[in-house]
Parts: structure tokens; C-alpha cells; sequence
């Protein structure tokens, strides 16, 4: 298939730091990777609990799961072509033992806090002995970096995003306020301090209160790709399904920047940190 992807397209996404390309996935397919992302769900509730969000990578679950769809969804004509019109001639999907499921947990409502992937996930000490302002500034405004998708197989509203917050490394004070207001152990709440009702709006005025952040829906088969540097979480709810595929159009320099530095990814004790040093 032939997937549209016109200079303003290109434009917005250099811009807004996402966009979306409507129904990739054909119906025929659509049935099968709904039915082996389930499988995926039900064994992440089963190896990781009822409020897990992610089955990550697939490739580990080879025997549990059938990948023969999933390799399909990387075949799919004209992809990445698509993804290359909006990036660079040298990007392509990340390979399908790569993929991630993500889905809604079982019990209970929670949300991610807001995050920009790699700076926020990384501890400060580490971060500056190993990449430091400037070298980061030069990788943060480098297009062929951090190019992450979502393609739901079912309706999905759980992302959000702040446009154009990717195209720069500093926060705004009303940005930093509002990461402050929460953490994530009131988030996920697991000591069920409140009811679910109270949790579910708890996390959904957390979510509106980030300025400019938008709530992006997408419709089974849409495929959103986006600048994971951006200001942007995930928010989930029992009653809502979801199974998404969630992966990345990669570059032979960004995989080997990944390779070099993953080591230095420690999200929960990043945010921890992010909170201690700014008063939270
Ligand atoms: O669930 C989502 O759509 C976003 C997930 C996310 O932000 C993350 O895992 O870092």
C-alpha cells in the first residue's frame, strides 16, 4: 500500500514532534495480532501481575506468543517507506523481536508520570560524567535519534503528548510544577489510598494539568510515530482495552548509541532523584 506522507506532513512532525499515519494494518491482519497481543497481556499478568502495562521485548516470549503476525506488521507495504518520508532515508522499524505490547493493566487505574525518555531516565552524576550539556543538546536535536511508534489494535486515548516539546532540552517552570505535583507511588497508588474512581480522576487531572499537553486518539491500525524526547506518559484504565504495539524507527547510529549508553537507564531511580533535588 501506497501511505501518504506529503511536506507538511514532514513539516508537523519535525514541529509537533508527532503524527500520525490513519489505518495501516489490513483487517486480515488486524484479527491475528489482536489475538497473539492478548496472549502477550495474559502472560504479563501472569509473570508480572495484574497491573502490569508491557510485555517487552517479544522476542523473548517466542514460544508463547506466535510471531508470525508481528513480522507481518513489519512487512507491511509501503511502512517503512512511510516512516522514512518522515524521517530519513536511513531509518527503518525496529525488528520485531524488538516489539513491545503494551495493554491496559487488569485491576486498577494508574499512569505514568510525564517523562522525556533517555535525560529523565538517566541519574545526573552518570549523566554528566558521560554525556554532559553539551553533547546532549548536539543528540536531542539530532532527528535521526529517539523516533518511537504506538500502533494500537484497538481504540486508544492513553497517550499523551506536549507538541513541540522536543525541540528543546529545558523545562518550563509550569512543566516542572506539574511533574512535581505527583510521583509515582501516588499514581500507581498501590497502597489504595483511593478508590478507583478516585484514582482514575486523580491521574486524568494530572494528565490536563501539563500545559499545552494534548490526549492523542487513535483508531485500531493508526500508527503514531513520535519524538520520545518530548513531554509525554501513558494513562490507563481497567475498563478501557488496549493492545498496542509500541516500537521504534531505528538508525544503525542511534542503535549503537543505544547499545553504548543503555546501561545508563534507571528510570524509577532517576525520578526519585528528579523529585529529592527539586523538592517534591
Ligand atoms: O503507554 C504509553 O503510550 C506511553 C508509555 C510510555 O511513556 C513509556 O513507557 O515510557
Amino acid at each position: 500500500m501506497n501511505f501518504c506522507v506529503t511536506e507538511e506532513d514532514v513539516r508537523n512532525y519535525r514541529e509537533q514532534g508527532f503524527h500520525v499515519i490513519r489505518g495501516v494494518i489490513p483487517a486480515s491482519l488486524l484479527g491475528d495480532l489482536r489475538r497473539e497481543a492478548r496472549k502477550a497481556r495474559e502472560l504479563a499478568y501472569r509473570l508480572h501481575g495484574p497491573q502490569s502495562q508491557r510485555l517487552s521485548p517479544l522476542g523473548d516470549h517466542a514460544g508463547a506468543v506466535d510471531l508470525a503476525p508481528f513480522r507481518d506488521f513489519n512487512a507491511i507495504a509501503g511502512l517503512n517507506e512511510a516512516v522514512r518520508q518522515l524521517t530519513s532515508p536511513r531509518h527503518q522499524l525496529g525488528s520485531t523481536e524488538n516489539i513491545t505490547v503494551l495493554f491496559q493493566p487488569r485491576d486498577r487505574p494508574w499512569s505514568t508520570e510525564w517523562h522525556r525518555d533517555w535525560r529523565d531516565h538517566v541519574l545526573e552524576a552518570e549523566f554528566q560524567a558521560e554525556i554532559g550539556e553539551a553533547w546532549w543538546q548536539e543528540i536531542a536535536n539530532r532527528p535521526d535519534f529517539f523516533n518511537q511508534v504506538n500502533c494500537p489494535l484497538f481504540e486508544d486515548t492513553s497517550t499523551w503528548y506536549v507538541p513541540g516539546s522536543h525541540r528543546r532540552v529545558t523545562n518550563s517552570e509550569a512543566e516542572m510544577a506539574v511533574f512535581r505535583s505527583s510521583t509515582q507511588e501516588e499514581l500507581r497508588d498501590e497502597g489504595h489510598a483511593r478508590t478507583n474512581e478516585e484514582l482514575e480522576l486523580y491521574c486524568l487531572r494530572y494528565c490536563q494539568a501539563m500545559p499545552g499537553a494534548v490526549q492523542v486518539l487513535l483508531n485500531p491500525g493508526d500508527f503514531m510515530l513520535y519524538r520520545n524526547l518530548g513531554w509525554h506518559l501513558g494513562n490507563y484504565v481497567p475498563y478501557r482495552e488496549r493492545l498496542t504495539l509500541h516500537t521504534h524507527a531505528m538508525t544503525p547510529e542511534f542503535r549503537a548509541f543505544a547499545t553504548k549508553y543503555g546501561h545508563l537507564l534507571k528510570p524509577r531511580e532517576a525520578s526519585l532523584e528528579r523529585h529529592a533535588k527539586r523538592g517534591a
